[in-house]
């Protein structure tokens, strides 16, 4: 294995002249192929390499975060997770994420399939265009995800090996820890919040003292709760879309967490893209239809999550966890379908939280949302940020008290017009 060194478009095509999976799928001719670096995110390259024959995705993780710079080193082994991660994917649900076409371990690079002409879903919500059954397919992705990486389906051993293998995702998990969790809470170094007019509903959140009992309770459940190997980090920015498919990239935040972690993340992104909706969008009508779409985008994923979780727990409960001999198999059918729901309930309650948390990190912490920040007049852009945090706030007080997903979207389509 050769020694690491970050790629260039200039360099690209000399280093990876050689790689078989990389000829295959573009053509064999290196000095015809054409390099573009086009990552948005906060810690990678990402290049698109074109050739004769088609185009793929080289994406290389830096020795530290690229939102930062150096001064923040981040280990280059956070692509094993995330080549790790997409390969299980893909035999959890087949064809939702990128193929991967070639991982290598001391370059810290994974070549992948090039989704094409997907657009990143953020973008796509900030122009206000829907994407047919995006509340179905993701919310099946984030059961299948779900069930099949835990002890409901995988055998004891091959859940304790991935579990210890995930456990070195360690730095990456730390700036969760942090960033999601703790930092909001309290004025952080690393905190950003760039609206002013929010100074007095910040000093309030931080002195709510249930709030920050709660956000280190879900920190508690992020960090000993190895139910399942979560994404780690689905947001809109970590889905890409047409207008009628929607596919999951990014998982390098993998770790093993509570069945809700994904779901929940997700959830309060959408509630931040609604909030954010008419800023973005001028026609009014066009901006109310939008944001009822994204609630309805809301209810179909957790209604497909259920869908799905309650038939892989019917059809596929091999894991060592509610075995079919306890219940079934004695004839305790309604025990099993009573288990089921009370476990959703419990993920439902996470959902709730974890989608609170994001909400406020994503305003007060060092990682922000485009849809938010992005809205150029200040006090706006400051009341769509104090409806998230107010309706983050009540997200994670209220989350074991809500009735269900409607009572969320109750709760956002209140913050909106109240
Ligand atoms: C320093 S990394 C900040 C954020 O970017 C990633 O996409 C994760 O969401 C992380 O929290
Ligand atoms: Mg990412």
């Amino acid at each position: 294995s050769s020694e690491y060194e970050a790629l260039s478009p200039e360099t690209l095509g000399t280093r990876l002249a050689g790689v078989e999976a990389l000829r295959g799928a573009i053509g064999g001719n290196a000095a015809d192929w054409s390099v573009s670096e086009v990552g948005d995110g906060n810690l990678n390259l990402v290049f698109i390499v074109e050739g004769g024959e088609g185009s793929v995705i080289v994406k290389q993780a830096l020795p530290y975060v690229r939102l930062v710079g150096d001064s923040w080193p981040l280990p280059l082994k956070r692509a094993f997770f995330e080549y790790n991660a997409l390969i299980r994917q893909e035999d959890r649900d087949p064809g939702r994420t990128p193929r991967v076409l070639h991982f290598d371990e001391s370059q810290a690079l994974i070549i992948m399939e090039r989704l094409q002409p997907h657009i990143i879903l953020r973008q796509q919500l900030m122009a206000g265009r829907r994407v047919t059954d995006l509340g179905r397919v993701i919310g099946e992705f984030a059961a299948r995800t779900a069930f099949r990486g835990s002890d409901l389906s995988m055998t004891a051993p091959e859940k304790k090996a991935d579990t210890a293998l995930f456990a070195g995702n360690v730095e990456l998990c730390d700036i969760t820890e942090s960033l999601v969790f703790t930092d909001p809470y309290f004025d952080a170094p690393r905190n950003r919040h760039t609206s002013p007019q929010l100074d007095g509903l910040v000093a309030e959140l931080r002195r709510d003292e249930a709030l920050k009992i709660s956000a280190q309770h879900m920190k508690r459940a992020f960090t000993s709760r190895g139910e399942t190997l979560c994404h780690g980090d689905l947001h809109a920015g970590s889905i890409m879309v047409t207008d009628g498919e929607a596919r999951v990239i990014d998982p390098e935040f993998a770790f093993y967490g509570p069945f809700g972690f994904d779901i929940g993340m997700l959830v309060g992104n959408y509630l931040m893209a609604y909030h954010a909706a008419g800023a973005h969008i001028a026609d009014p009508a066009a901006c109310a239809g939008f944001q009822d779409w994204i609630l309805e985008v809301i209810a179909d994923t957790w209604a497909a999550f259920v869908a799905e979780f309650s038939l892989l727990w019917h059809t596929e409960r091999t894991g060592i966890l509610y075995p079919r001999t306890l219940y079934e198999d004695q004839g305790h059918g309604l025990a099993s379908e009573a288990a089921l729901q009370g476990l959703l309930a419990e993920i439902f309650v996470d959902l709730s939280g974890f989608a609170g948390i994001e909400m406020h990190r994503r305003i007060l912490g060092l990682a922000h949302v485009a849809e938010l920040d992005t809205i150029a007049d200040p006090d706006i852009r400051a009341a769509c940020e104090a409806r998230c945090l107010k309706l983050g706030q009540t997200l994670v007080n209220n989350r074991a008290s809500l009735s269900g997903i409607g009572a969320i979207i109750a709760l956002a389509r209140r913050g909106e017009t109240g």
